[in-house]
């Protein structure tokens, strides 16, 4: 029996290279050797204000991307999270055995928020301003590792492929699920998480001391899947560097360090053999030929994309959600009835 596998992406901003190496790239690897789903996490992407329009588009965008990038439809379920509305039911059962304390310390919600609760009492900010940031924050957003939780533990899920920033989230899934099954005898399986090792943290292209992210602020700080080739040339073109001008893989030179692990998973050179190719070069060798091999990968990947109509790409979905559905209900069920609700 192959084990099961669960991961998803948020439809929201324009995915990324960190995206792609940090997750979606694991995935492709994993779906022979596990029982593989891959969910569109539409329901996530609302926590902040979406454009109904946009949201339409993007769904159908990760969709694609999961498909572009090698996912097989033959062998993992792809499906879109509010086509099988028992992640929200089993949400709000789950909220019922959550603390406050569980997500005030989740760093995501600290970032996205802007509102970290343990800051309350430092000279910094003061009583007023603390509770006007509280106040503003959308009850979603504070909720979000909860609906992932449900996302989760709702298949038996084994293994959670993420990115290192998720790894918190997958750790509340355990605690939930531990304290479930104290409560109401064993029904969730508690889930382990997989980081790659590499590819688990992209930073910033304009910032090395923060990940590359959909939702950062300026256009320099992440190479965008749907980059054409000048953007790309640009973007690399004005990526910080470290003092120095060697091209050395070295914990004190974190932008250099991630532009060579960027080069490394995309053209499987391994990283000695690119500081070798560059010794006595300088940065600018190196960024020109990044950009090349970068568009050498996005090129036939966003032709990929362009090639699958909308129409082909919902029936993947469609087909995706009735095969996970039945294995949804059923844990729903089972856990409704250990809570004592009439089934
Ligand atoms: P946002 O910046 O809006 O939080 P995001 O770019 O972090 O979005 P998510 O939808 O939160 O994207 O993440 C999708 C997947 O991509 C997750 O598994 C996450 O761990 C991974 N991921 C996101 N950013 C990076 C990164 N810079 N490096 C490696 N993996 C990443
Ligand atoms: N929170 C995740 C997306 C996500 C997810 C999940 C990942 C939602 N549900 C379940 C793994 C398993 C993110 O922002 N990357």
């Amino acid at each position: 029996m192959k084990q099961r596998i669960f991961s998803g992406i948020q439809p929201s901003g324009d995915l990324h290279l960190g995206n792609y190496l940090g997750a979606i790239k694991q995935w492709v690897g994993l779906q022979d050797e596990y029982e593989s789903i891959f969910c569109v996490v539409d329901l996530h992407a609302i926590t902040v204000s979406q454009d109904p329009a946009v949201l339409r588009r993007k769904t159908l965008e990760i969709a694609k991307t999961y498909i572009a990038s090698g996912i097989d439809p033959a062998k993992a379920s792809l499906f879109v999270q509010s086509h099988v509305p028992e992640h929200a039911e089993l949400c709000w059962l789950l909220n019922t055995i959550a603390r406050n304390g569980d997500l005030t310390k989740m760093t995501q919600f600290k970032d996205k928020s802007g509102f970290d609760i343990e800051a309350e009492g430092s000279e910094s900010v003061s009583a007023q301003s603390f509770k006007e940031r509280f106040n503003s924050v959308g009850v979603g957003l504070f909720d979000y590792p909860i609906l992932m939780a449900a996302d989760i533990l709702l298949y038996d899920t084994q293994v959670v492929p993420v990115g290192d920033d998720q790894l918190q989230h997958v750790e509340l899934a355990r605690t939930l699920a531990r304290r479930f099954n104290e409560r109401f005898g064993e029904t969730f399986r508690v889930p382990q998480s997989r980081v790659m090792e590499e590819g688990a943290r992209i930073m910033g292209l304009d910032d090395p001391t923060r990940k590359m992210s959909k939702s950062a602020e300026s256009q320099y700080n992440a190479i965008a899947l749907s980059d054409d080739a000048e953007t790309v040339r640009r973007k690399i073109k004005k990526a910080v560097t470290d003092s120095g001008s060697e091209i050395v893989y070295q914990d004190d030179k974190p932008a250099l360090k991630n532009l060579i692990n960027i080069s490394t998973l995309l053209s499987g050179m391994p990283i000695h053999d690119i500081e070798s190719k560059y010794q006595g070069k300088g940065y600018g060798d190196f960024k020109s030929d990044l950009a090349e091999t970068i568009i050498a990968f996005l090129t036939p990947f966003q032709e990929r994309i362009a090639s699958l109509s909308d129409e082909e790409t919902l029936r993947i979905l469609r087909e995706g959600a009735e095969r996970v559905r039945p294995i949804a209900t059923a844990k729903l069920n089972e856990a409704k009835g250990k809570m004592g609700f009439l089934i």
